[in-house]
């Protein structure tokens, strides 16, 4: 009957919207109990008070199993809630990823600590520079090569991108008198096609010191403590070279592996560049070295190829 009917079909109701539509077909106001109500006028009277009885109690009876079923399902979908979102507070972590710094930054810090522990001073100036301190003050003459379009990037009118840090010792030896001892660590550029070794943007470390009295074996005795804390005890040899702005000029190799590998350049600053700077070169004397940061890194972790340190692929960079 209506009554056994409506309490199986509320039983299997498992959702609030099927069971609003089960109450809305028994109990409102077109409902099956409504009619049963609203058919009592067509009763004979005798029969009314005990048809009128049983239906109000169906009623609440329904609204009572209705009620009941609702909080049963609102419980139960709570409980399928909480049971998907619990968060285990004791599992493991997943695994984050933690940045760290660029191999040619760490280089970089220690080729720089090492000079601060002799006493050398920090200093940076611009990329962007001009011909006077890239070139011209240090004894670059005219029609030396460095300066052709070819090697250079040229922006504008007397704006070029620095092709070494030296300009930024110009600039501080313009604003400190000497003695100095500075090295300057920087981004520089040269028109080099890309291979694997060498890229159009990279890396140097240069050193400059100036002081009365200094010679050649300063320099060495530098670049010696210098490469042994760097590299350890390896053999080391001196070359004679020549740049324009040093004289005499030397480069250094050290022996890696069985092989002669070139690591700096060097030299003592020639008396054209102090003099340019209004330093008197009968009084004072300096040295200066210059490094490329990418050959030290390379060197020292093994890499074969620069492209990998400019490549940003991070299964090579989480190696270090
Ligand atoms: C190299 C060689 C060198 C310098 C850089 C320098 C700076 C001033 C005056 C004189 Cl302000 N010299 N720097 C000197 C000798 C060599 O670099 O092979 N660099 C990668």
């Amino acid at each position: 009957m209506l009554e056994a009917e409506a309490e199986n079909s509320i039983a299997a109701s498992d959702d609030a919207d099927s069971l609003e539509k089960l109450r809305i077909g028994f109990l409102g106001k077109k409902g099956r109990l409504s009619s049963v109500l609203g058919g009592m006028g067509k009763l004979p009277p005798n029969e009314r008070p005990l048809v009128g009885q049983r239906a109000n109690i169906l009623k609440s009876q329904l609204q009572k199993l209705l009620a009941e079923r609702l909080a049963a399902i609102k419980s139960q979908a709570l409980d399928e809630l909480l049971q998907r979102e619990t968060i285990d507070v004791t599992a493991p972590p997943s695994g984050i990823l933690l940045g760290h710094r660029h191999p040619l930054i760490t280089t970089t810090e220690q080729i720089v600590d090492l000079f601060c522990g002799l006493g050398y001073g920090v200093v940076e100036g611009p990329e962007v520079e001009t011909d006077f301190y890239n070139f011209e003050a240090l004894n670059i003459p005219e029609d030396h090569p460095a300066r052709d379009m070819q090697d250079t990037f040229y922006l504008g009118a007397n704006r070029l991108l620095r092709t070494h840090t030296s300009p930024v010792q110009i600039r501080c030896l313009e604003q400190v008198p000497p003695p100095v001892r500075i090295i300057a660590p920087g981004r520089v550029y040269r028109r080099d096609a890309v291979d694997a070794t060498h890229s159009p943007v990279f890396h140097q470390v240069e050193v400059l010191a100036i002081d009365e009295g200094l010679d050649f074996s300063h320099l060495r005795g530098t670049v010696m403590a210098f490469l042994k804390s760097f590299f350890g005890d390896l053999p080391v040899r001196f070359r004679a070279s020549y740049f324009p702005f040093t004289e005499p000029s030397a480069e250094v190799d050290v022996q890696w592996r069985g092989r002669w590998l070139e690591v700096m350049g060097c030299g003592m600053v020639d008396p054209a560049v102090l003099e340019g700077l209004g330093i008197d070169p009968d009084r004072w004397s300096g040295f200066a070295a210059g490094l490329g940061v990418e050959r030290f890194c390379m060197v020292r972790h093994g890499i074969d190829d620069i492209r990998r340190l400019y490549s940003s692929d991070l299964r090579f960079l989480e190696q270090f």
